[in-house]
């Protein structure tokens, strides 16, 4: 089934970073889609159960030059 993971993220603080959060996590492998909300500093990742570790989203997030963290 589809799982929903969800991080916060540091420092996402204009559109064009809600922009690129979005486009980062889309690119790891199994994800399936990536909405971040800029006023709340979440991030929500679907993909299929199982097949998406959170580590990796966080490495994605942390590559792209914004600090990840479990969503609160
Ligand atoms: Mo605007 Mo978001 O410079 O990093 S893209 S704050």
């Amino acid at each position: 089934p589809e799982a929903t993971t969800a991080l916060s993220v540091g420092g996402m603080t204009c559109a064009s970073c809600v922009g690129r959060v979005e486009r980062v996590l889309r690119a790891v492998p199994g994800v399936r889609d990536a909405s971040a909300n800029l006023a709340t500093g979440r991030v929500s990742v679907r993909h299929p159960a199982g097949l998406v570790a959170a580590a990796d989203l966080e490495r994605a997030v942390r590559e792209a030059g914004y600090v990840p963290g479990p969503a609160p």
